[in-house]
């Protein structure tokens, strides 16, 4: 069983994914948000997990500093790998580095295409027929990677931004865990 720790910044329906997806390979111990009062925070408490509010905002311009601690409190409880779950601060090569195959994110477009924001406006204007989701390793640059899993869906004639994140959401959630528990069991006993 490894032990896991997500992060997030914002409202945490992949964290709820995570936690709900009935399996053996990992478990939830850790919640940490960049942002206080984030929503996923009360989603982990209502399942008894343990959650951690470190504010970059604490650090100014010290990035290193922000993950260091981030890093100490991940140390402190022995966790085998972190799951980046909507968390919005870009990680610097020491916490990359540190994590390097044990570091897993979700993006919500079909990588390599459409790195970065605005990922559905960017499928529609491109008039792409396919849309999807990728759960990749995280390196320095970001939204690149080894690609661990995507999700697929068809675009339908009419369909916007909106409709395709929300068609989008869903198969997030099914493909999170199955891609995080396929990493654990991949990962050796302890590290
Ligand atoms: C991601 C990429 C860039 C920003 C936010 C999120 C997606 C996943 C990710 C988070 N942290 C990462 C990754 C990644 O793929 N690779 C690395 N770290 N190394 C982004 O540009 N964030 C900016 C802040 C936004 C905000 O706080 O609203 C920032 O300056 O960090
Ligand atoms: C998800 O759609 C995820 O794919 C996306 O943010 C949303 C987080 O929602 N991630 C990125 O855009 C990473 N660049 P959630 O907080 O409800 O899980």
């Amino acid at each position: 069983m490894k032990r896991v720790a997500v992060l997030i910044s914002g409202r945490g329906t992949n964290l709820q994914a995570l936690i709900d997806a009935k399996q053996d390979a990992y478990k939830i111990v850790l919640v940490i948000s960049n942002v206080p009062g984030a929503e996923g925070l009360e989603k982990a408490r209502r399942a008894g997990i343990e959650t951690l509010v470190i504010d970059h905002k604490r650090f100014g311009k010290d990035r290193e500093a922000f993950e260091r601690e981030i890093d100490t409190e991940l140390g402190a409880r022995a966790i085998d790998i972190v799951a980046l779950a909507g968390f919005m601060r870009v990680l610097t090569p020491f916490f990359v580095r540190a994590w390097a195959g044990h570091l897993v994110n979700i993006h919500p477009s079909l990588l390599p295409k459409y790195p970065g924001t605005k990922t559905h406006e960017r499928a529609l204007e491109a008039g792409d027929r396919e849309h999807g989701a990728t759960v990749h390793l995280v390196v320095e640059e970001v939204d690149a990677g080894e690609i661990l899993g995507q999700a697929t869906l068809q675009i339908e004639p009419g369909d916007t931004p909106e409709t395709l994140a929300q068609r989008l959401l869903p198969l997030e959630h099914d493909l999170y865990p199955r891609c995080l528990a396929k990493l654990a069991r991949s990962l050796p006993e302890s590290r």
